[in-house]
């Protein structure tokens, strides 16, 4: 932990003690390091007797479903005042989706996240770009109480690591982390039993989705960039949600020539989400802050309104600067 954020961490902990009405909130389509960082805060507060709420918008993936009580998740915000806001792995409030104003409406707000396009919104903000996670960060934050970490809050940090780092292999995988994950697995953490849930469990229909979905794959630039798409077409045809859907950008990196993977994702038809994937030196988040998106030099995204097609050409386009002659 640097020795800069320790003021801040101090005062973090003043917020704690002298609130009573906490909302912990995740960004929107929730991934694994948003929604173990959010639990394990849950977990941590909950041993403080605080009124929690949590918000996180979007479904939960099927593969976290058993790790969260859906029943503490908000479902509708209907202008709720807290005494204080966690806003953890967002990169602005935006992120929040449809809990955004939970942001205006909060006494006092402290962001936690490692993305470095994060501006730094709110009251107080520790934002870590080297951490591989905003669990890890998170986990640095919780140690400095000096309150042990229960089995449930340790092995939801795991599940933010093990999954912003691709299972400890993205070069955000630091030895830091690693001596951070011994100490989550001397608290108690099952690592085979996570591994069981969060990756080897999909049902039948998201793994042909999956493969629907690699199958639409087109490369470009000598096969530098690859790029494909998850179109409502084939949500429907499979009967799955799009959150179900994960892996596919990473997929498409695993080609030997990918410099570059795209994956773009059909929400309505003239809104498309990308996301994107560098495996060496070109910074996509340079790209997406382009398009008033967020995320870290290999792994970034961005929304336009514009239908799968035409993000497709201007991607393509796009990438000509990077990748083409
Ligand atoms: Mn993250």
């Amino acid at each position: 932990m640097m020795n800069l954020m320790m003021n801040d961490v101090k005062e973090l902990f003043n917020l704690i003690n002298n609130s009573q009405n906490i909302c912990i909130a995740g960004h929107k389509a929730p991934d694994g390091d948003c929604i173990g960082s959010v639990m394990a805060l849950y977990e941590f507060l909950k041993l403080q007797n605080k009124k929690l709420t949590v918000c996180i918008d979007g479904k939960i993936p099927f593969n976290y479903k058993k790790l969260v009580d859906e029943e503490v998740i908000l479902k509708e915000y209907n202008n709720q005042k807290f005494d204080l806001l966690f806003i953890l792995d967002c990169s602005d409030a935006e992120r929040l989706g449809k809990f955004k104003d939970v942001f205006a409406n909060a006494t006092k707000t402290v962001c936690i996240d490692h993305h470095k396009t994060n501006q730094s919104f709110a009251d107080i903000n520790i934002i870590i770009p080297s951490m591989s996670s905003t669990g890890e960060l998170l986990y640095d934050i919780l140690k400095t109480s000096g309150q042990r970490l229960t089995k449930e809050a340790a092995t939801y940090i795991y599940i933010a690591i093990v999954t912003d780092t691709g299972k400890f292999s993205y070069s955000n995988t630091t030895s830091d982390t690693h001596r951070k994950t011994a100490e989550l697995i001397d608290l108690g953490v099952d690592v085979a039993d996570i591994d069981n849930t969060v990756y080897n469990s999909k049902p039948s229909n998201v793994v042909k989705a999956f493969i629907d979905c690699i199958s639409s794959i087109e490369l470009h630039y000598d096969n530098k960039f690859g790029i494909a798409s998850i179109t409502k077409n084939i949500l429907e045809n499979n009967e799955v949600d799009m959150g179900d859907i994960d892996g596919v950008v990473e997929f498409i990196r695993e080609i030997k020539e990918v410099e570059v993977s795209c994956v773009l994702k059909e929400y309505e038809e003239k809104n498309t989400k990308v996301s994107l994937r560098s495996k060496n030196n070109i910074d996509v988040s340079n790209i997406s802050v382009r398009f008033g998106g967020g995320g870290h030099a290999k792994a970034a995204g961005f929304e336009i309104h514009d239908t799968v097609e035409n993000t497709k050409k201007v991607l393509i386009e796009i990438f000509k600067e990077y990748l083409g002659e």
